[in-house]
């Protein structure tokens, strides 16, 4: 399968003052691929707040970035670079060059914490999909305020953070605002989340097809199921969006279910690990 939402025409976060991709075919995706007519010639952009160089950012030269640094980022794939210093995206072409909005060259690792429970009807039964009775799943959604998007509520690993750390840490922040909480209240929730996550089904490592991606800098992730079987826990869980998210909800996994980068794969995985109904 190609990458598909980072051919968008439009950069994520542009809209204003679109910067526009170039157009890349399914055929031409692929790096093998030789451009017959003329030669690929991508746009080129790196987001002023990437070249403002904070502190989550690499230097403009890609051969600035330490060796050993490149080394550490390859946890789940190789990292190729052109003549000129510049990672290549693995799974090929995007039509646009340059870091976009993320920060680093190379993989920009995040952390996936994929929250589930089985949908119950008022009486407490497990609700089930006719006419084959499949179990169906719910999961802790965000809407993201940068695409509008429903998704899992991730995010990236800081440095110096384990990923276990972050898992924890994105769903306080992104689904239980815990920066808004005061300090007994949050502990409260930290404690709720430890019992949740101290068991956790690892359910994709990887690229993600995140629309952010370009030809230099791309998203992979860890994606962790977090499944209340009884659903007692979660049934203590208030929801609320924090500052990164408009909104949050339990959201019913089932089809016609969208979501943003390629958050439906990691779904469906999940749904395949528990026998529920596929979105
Ligand atoms: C996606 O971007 C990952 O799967 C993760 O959900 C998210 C992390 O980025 P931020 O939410 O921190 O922007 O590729």
């Amino acid at each position: 399968m190609y990458h598909k939402k980072c051919r968008a025409a439009v950069y994520p976060g542009t809209e204003k003052k679109p910067v526009f991709r170039t157009m890349v075919t399914d055929q031409q995706v692929p790096w093998e691929t030789a451009y017959e007519t003329s030669p690929y010639s991508p746009n080129n952009y790196t987001a002023p707040v990437v070249l403002a160089k904070p502190s989550w950012a690499d230097p403009e030269d890609p051969n600035a970035v330490p060796l050993k640094e490149y080394e550490k980022r390859a946890v789940h794939t190789r990292i190729v670079r052109d003549s000129q210093g510049f990672p290549l995206n693995p799974m090929g072409r995007t039509g646009m060059v340059g870091r976009g909005i993320l920060g680093k060259f190379g993989p920009n690792h995040a952390a996936d914490p994929i929250v589930t429970r089985w949908k119950r009807d008022a009486e407490g039964n497990i609700c089930r999909d006719a006419p084959d009775g499949q179990p169906i799943l719910e999961f802790v959604a965000i809407k993201r305020n940068d695409t509008g998007e429903w998704a899992i509520p991730g995010g990236m690993v800081e440095e110096g953070h384990t990923v276990s750390a972050t898992l924890k840490k994105e769903f306080g922040e992104e689904a239980m605002d815990t920066m808004q909480l005061t300090n007994n209240e949050r502990e409260t929730v930290r404690e709720l989340i430890e019992q949740l996550f101290a068991n956790g089904t690892t359910v994709y490592k990887g690229y993600v097809d995140d629309p952010r991606n370009t030809d230099n800098s791309w998203m992979e992730t860890i994606a962790v199921n977090f499944h209340d079987n009884i659903g007692n826990l979660t049934s203590r869980f208030k929801l609320k969006a924090g500052d990164d998210a408009g909104d949050v909800k339990w959201m019913t996994i089932e089809p016609g279910l969208k979501l943003y980068a390629s958050h439906l794969d990691f779904i469906q995985r999940v749904c395949d690990r528990r026998g529920a109904l596929s979105p």
